[in-house]
């Protein structure tokens, strides 16, 4: 067969032996070399999105300066001065190539490369979460890496060429060729990956940098703080106000869109008489507001803990209307977050009188990046799907009947308000009791309309009165606490709100679609 002409290289040539295929050394160094590049570009890709302080390499390095003898680092930080990391770094990746060559030249007649491969990502992964700043998920970009790699490694070792003779070799042998076509596409695929990885990472620390920096603006009014009484001390009850760090998120970004207030601009045109673009500066100037309001999601099923309550410093909306211009016939307002993601909020609730603010503030800081920095909506009384936008950039104001909002195109109610609810929180699910007085606690919510009463129902038996946390707002959650003598058995609870209006939580079960879900929590547990 091999004498047979073939210059289109459509007949594959075999290998020298091809029981047992192996590569040349050269081919396989190469191979072990863009699989380590694989590793390193798919993992500084995933920790440019996820948190750029999990890249494994610049991890790698900090563990190795931290277990440098005190003497080789001085001498090291003498010899080369401020281009100390830099030397480290070169020297790393001087190991990591001859590691990687190594790894290549194993997997040639088994895959011992391939395990060499995962021994050191393990052990990379060791280190990474063995930072300082370390939370699990610094363990994903160095371990899809190592998959990555491997994937590379075992693919191009599958398609090297084996050694020839020298007199064999001819520059357009067409496996050779194919071959260093998949290598070079290879090594592509990993320096654009880590390329990418590096650039969003920058520019997610320069939001970092830059909300380190902003200054919040000083309310004209504060926020009253909060009566006492509205955190009644019930151990596992729910916080009056949420910390940010705890705050429920839920958004559709993969990756937190990267805004800085400099670049921040926030655009109301539409159905309006002057349009109007306005940068941070120039919303600085504007008389700033601050307004304890819970936030609701509405995909929080019955007794679910999306819900939220914080101190939110920002700009009312009306006011921003009200410069722009409302025409009479628009009815809705359509914000779009810097990631395309779109809600439509009634013009009525923006421009009713309730605190429907642009925040730029939560809980006396500067917006969470993952909570919109630097700003976003808050509108008392609508979900979230249908309000509050985060990292918010455009307002167009529009009609219901012209414009749809991300999840309004999904099947969602184009219109959001939230449905009276009410949760229990003590005891816990499962939860074992001992007989005699206790105390069961929970929040409930309507927000706008407020709470007027929570109920509790033992079993099958009468509803009774819950007491009641002080009202802070009607925008806000309130706390509830009822004492029981209990007895032993095993015991359902229920409860029910009553919003301030005077209606009744609904018993109806509705799922979270359309519109919110309906229902009456319960929770089971044992006294004995
Ligand atoms: N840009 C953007 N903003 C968004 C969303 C989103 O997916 N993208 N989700 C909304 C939904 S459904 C809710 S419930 C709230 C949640 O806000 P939080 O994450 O600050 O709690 O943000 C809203 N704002
Ligand atoms: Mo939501």
């Amino acid at each position: 067969m091999q004498d047979v002409p073939d210059p289109a290289g459509i007949a594959q040539r075999p290998r020298a032996s091809a029981a047992d295929p192996t590569p040349g050394a050269v081919a396989a160094g190469l191979c072990g070399l863009v699989a380590a590049g694989m590793v390193l570009g798919i993992a500084e890709l995933i920790a440019g999105l996820i948190d750029p302080d999990a890249s494994p390499f610049v991890s790698t390095g900090a563990t190795v300066v931290d277990h440098t003898p005190k003497a080789v680092r001085e001498f090291a930080i003498e010899q080369f001065g401020t281009a100390d990391k830099a030397v480290l770094f070169a020297s790393m990746a001087v190991v990591m190539a001859v590691l990687a060559v190594v790894v290549g030249l194993l997997e040639r007649r088994r895959p011992y490369g391939s395990a060499l491969l995962i021994a050191f990502g393990l052990i990379v992964c060791v280190a990474v979460l063995g930072r300082p700043t370390a939370t699990p998920v610094f363990a994903i970009p160095i371990l899809l890496g190592a998959a990555a790699g491997v994937v590379t490694l075992r693919f191009l070792i599958a398609r090297a060429p084996d050694p020839k003779p020298a007199d064999e070799v001819s520059a357009d042998d067409p496996s050779r060729r194919r071959f260093l076509v998949l290598v070079a596409g290879a090594a592509v695929v990993a320096a654009g990956s880590a390329a990418a990885g590096r650039w969003v990472g920058e520019r997610m620390r320069a939001v970092t940098a830059d909300l380190e920096r902003f200054v919040l603006p000083r309310p004209v009014t504060a926020a009253a703080p909060p009566p006492p009484g509205t955190d009644p001390p019930v151990r596992g009850l729910t916080e009056f106000v949420t910390p940010n760090e705890t705050f429920y998120r839920i958004d559709t970004a993969l990756r937190i869109p990267a805004v800085t207030s400099e670049d921040w601009r926030l655009r109301i045109h539409g159905m309006v008489d002057r349009e109007i673009e306005l940068t941070m500066d120039e919303l600085r100037r504007r008389p700033a507001v601050e307004k304890m309001i819970t936030l609701t999601c509405v995909s929080n099923e019955v007794g679910g803990d999306l819900v939220g309550n914080a101190r939110w410093i920002g700009y009312p909306l009306a006011d921003l209307l009200a410069e722009a211009g409302v025409r009479p016939d628009a009815d809705m307002v359509l914000s779009t977050s810097a990631d395309g993601f779109t809600a439509g909020t009634p013009v009525a609730a923006l421009t009713d009188g309730r605190d429907a603010l642009l925040a730029v503030g939560m809980n006396g800081a500067p917006l969470p990046v993952e909570h919109g920095y630097p700003a976003r909506l808050v509108v008392p009384g609508l979900y979230g799907y249908v309000s509050a936008t985060k990292w918010v950039v455009d307002l167009e104001v529009t009609r219901f009947d012209r414009a749809q909002a991300y999840w309004t195109r999904r099947g969602w109610s184009a219109r959001g308000p939230i449905k009276t609810a009410s949760r229990i929180d003590v005891p816990a699910p499962f939860a074992k009791i001992a007989p005699g007085p206790t105390v069961v606690a929970g929040v409930a919510w309507a927000q706008q309309r407020g709470i007027a009463a929570v109920e509790v129902q033992v079993d099958n038996g009468p509803w009774q009165p819950a007491e009641l946390a002080p009202e802070y707002s009607s925008d806000t959650w309130r706390q509830w606490t009822w004492r029981w003598d209990a007895v032993p058995g095993d015991h359902t609870l229920r409860v029910r709100a009553t919003d301030g209006e005077g209606r009744v939580q609904t018993e109806q079960r509705a799922d979270p679609v359309p519109d919110g879900a309906t229902g009456r929590h319960t929770r089971t547990f044992r006294v004995e």
